[in-house]
């Protein structure tokens, strides 16, 4: 049962479609003291949930900040990362699910100011609180993923891997891409462009230096598998001449400042303007502007610094230019040094500057800081709309960096710049979780790490976690090391487990609509197919993958294998060297060996396997043997029809 207390928003979000006239009864669970929502948590209970967050899945402990933030440094101490995904689930004493529709910064206090207390606090009190009760964990989230409407479902080779690296900067580092993987017998199905594509930084423009016929390039690697994935950046390079702006500024489609001018932003090309998506002209404009690529072949595309990050304002820069000078020729003590050093670093997406810009949304003017979250969800939303009509007989692959609940239904998410650290594989596995609760199943993170230089034991580790998010790409910063499967030493062993990748697809995709079609996780926490038992609820590194399997990846360093908790008798099958093994375990704890370059994984019934294919083009997706023990298997896709 979901119940919506309304304390009037100032705006329609768009996360929920289900209509809900709103209680008069009493506000139940919570009780609110005119600035937060507080629940006194139960000793044992555990709170799930808040999508993207990190650390633990079991969010206790901790406080989290929900404000859409471009945060490359993602240690355990942040706050928010580029989501903000308000839907908590509370398992304890009481059970049930809480959805803050807000679109400013909230604040979730999840047992750390008070160990007892679960404190919301949004910067006014004007939203849309839904409580919702259950059967069970997933009962409770099957009825909010219901009331936020159907996942997004990319096209069927959207699961296949794919490599991307920030500096595949023209047609002959794409092609070498393309080329090694197929020297190596490596699956492949998507290559990623990254800014380095565009002319000057300039959305839905193509250096023609750099890639001289782009048409016949993409062309080209469609006829070897491979789809070509370009990057739409949220700002509008602010050019005279250029099409883009030239059209959105005539027309007022950008964020203003208070006097009504365009707000000038820097980000990668310079001086920039934010379209303002909150507008539904807008939005449509912005849309249809993917046509110059949808026309010439491009079927998929990955939204960027749609936080929006700024990493300044041209007013923000003047007067940082001015302040600087009040330094210049004075004996400076330590602090004053200090705050002289980051005049120019708190220029980044800074406070002042989301205060200092407008949308023109269907409600009226509305202050940026308000409705901040929504920003990257309408980015995608615009995108998304548009790409139905440019495209209408085919989904088109799109997932954002920045996400409110509600983008889940138009694209999925990508979890942003993680480093190449042991940590983040964990890190990784903790998020999908609290993503597919929110509705957000197409998604997976920089595989290898982001920022940093990858070794090849964390690629191999990473890329046997990997390989079952639904997102699997192998993504890099410009100037790290190079981590295509190809460059970190024989190829053999990354060879094996990207087929893995493949011979799993059926199961996976498969699993991965019924996921979709019936408002479940992809991935869950074994406490939630095993309520009843206490082991269950204290494992934090393990996931139930679909209906039938279960993952323990080997998530550290030098680690030769690990502790495995099976909350029933399973079969473990286990990849090694290309072949599969069987062996049926029995329901407890286990020390599993796991050499460098075997994947295991177990599973509570028959598993199809396919045999491995280059790409998912050429994987004959039909031609199945059956591993393990128990049922055997029926695809979702074909009981759907
Ligand atoms: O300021 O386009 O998260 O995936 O490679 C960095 C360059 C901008 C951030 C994205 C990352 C991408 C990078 N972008």
């Amino acid at each position: 049962m979901i119940k919506r207390y309304s304390y009037s928003p100032f705006i329609y979000t768009g996360a929920v479609v289900k209509d809900l006239s709103p209680e008069c009864s009493p506000l139940k669970h919570f009780y609110e003291d005119g600035s937060s929502f507080c629940y006194r948590m139960g000793k044992d209970d555990r709170v799930y949930g808040l999508g993207e967050a990190i650390r633990g899945i079991d969010k206790r402990g901790w406080i989290y900040d929900s404000l859409c933030t471009d945060d490359p440094l993602h240690t355990e101490d942040k706050r928010s990362l580029y989501g903000a995904h308000n839907f908590i689930l509370i398992d304890g004493d009481e059970r049930f699910g809480a959805f803050f529709d807000y679109p400013g910064k909230l604040t979730f206090d999840i047992g750390y100011t008070d160990p007892d207390m679960l404190m919301i606090t949004p910067k006014g009190m004007k939203l849309d609180l839904y409580i919702i009760e259950g059967d069970s964990l997933k009962d409770i989230v099957r009825q909010f993923r219901e009331l936020i409407g159907r996942s997004y479902i990319p096209p069927r080779w959207a699961f296949g891997y794919g490599q991307s690296r920030w500096s595949y900067a023209d047609e002959a580092s794409v092609r070498e891409v393309a080329g090694r993987y197929k020297a190596a017998g490596i699956p492949l199905d998507m290559i990623y462009l990254d800014i380095d594509y565009m002319d000057s930084f300039k959305d839905f423009t193509i250096s023609g230096e750099r890639f001289p016929d782009f048409e016949g390039f993409v062309k080209e690697m469609r006829a070897d598998g491979i789809h070509l994935i370009p990057i739409i950046d949220a700002a509008v390079k602010k050019e005279s001449g250029y099409s883009v702006y030239e059209e959105g500024h005539e027309k007022g489609y950008f964020c203003k400042d208070e006097s009504g001018e365009d707000f000038v932003v820097g980000v990668w090309p310079g001086m920039s303007l934010l379209p303002d998506f909150l507008d539904p002209e807008a939005s449509k404009w912005f849309g249809g502007c993917y046509m110059a690529l949808t026309d010439i072949g491009i079927d998929g595309f990955w939204n960027d610094m749609n936080e929006p990050a700024l990493f300044y304002s041209e007013k923000g820069l003047n007067k940082a230019f001015e302040s600087i000078k009040a330094y210049e020729g004075k004996r400076l003590d330590a602090h004053t040094f200090f705050s002289a050093r980051d005049v120019y670093q708190k220029l980044s997406n800074s406070k002042e500057d989301y205060d200092n810009f407008y949308h023109n949304a269907p409600e009226g003017r509305m202050r940026h800081s308000d409705v901040h979250n929504l920003y990257g969800y309408k980015m995608t939303e615009s995108a998304y709309n548009a790409l139905k009509d440019l495209r209408p007989d085919e989904p088109t692959l799109l997932f954002s960096r920045a996400s409110y609940i509600g983008a889940h239904r138009c694209g999925g998410i990508w979890t942003g710049d993680n480093h190449s650290w042991w940590s983040h594989i964990l890190q990784s596995l903790q998020q999908m979780p609290g993503l597919n609760m929110c509705g957000f199943l197409y998604s997976g993170s920089d595989i290898g790490g982001f920022n940093g230089n990858c070794t090849r034991d964390l690629l191999i580790r990473w890329l046997s976690f990997a390989l079952f998010t639904p997102l699997m790409r192998n993504h890099s910063a410009a100037g790290t090391r190079g981590q295509e499967a190809y460059a970190l030493g024989d190829t053999e062993v990354f060879r094996h487990i990207i087929q893995l990748r493949y011979r799993l697809l059926p199961y996976l995709y498969s699993e991965f609509l019924r996921a979709a079609y019936e408002n479940e996780m992809y991935f869950r926490p074994l406490c939630f197919d095993y309520e009843d038992d206490p082991v269950a609820h204290g494992v934090d590194d393990q996931l139930m993958v679909g209906d039938r399997l279960m993952i323990a990846p080997v998530y550290k360093q030098n680690a030769a294998g690990r502790y495995v908790y099976l909350p029933q008798d399973m079969t473990m099958i286990r990849m090694s060297q290309g072949e599969l093994y069987t062996e049926s375990m029995t329901c407890g704890h286990h020390y599993i060996n796991v050499p460098l370059g075997d994947v295991v994984f177990f599973s509570r019934g028959i598993l199809p396997i396919s045999e491995s294919a280059m790409n998912t083009e050429q994987l004959d997706w039909g031609k199945l043997t059956e591993i393990g023990d128990g049922e055997s298997y029926v695809p979702y896709s074909i009981v759907k029809g």
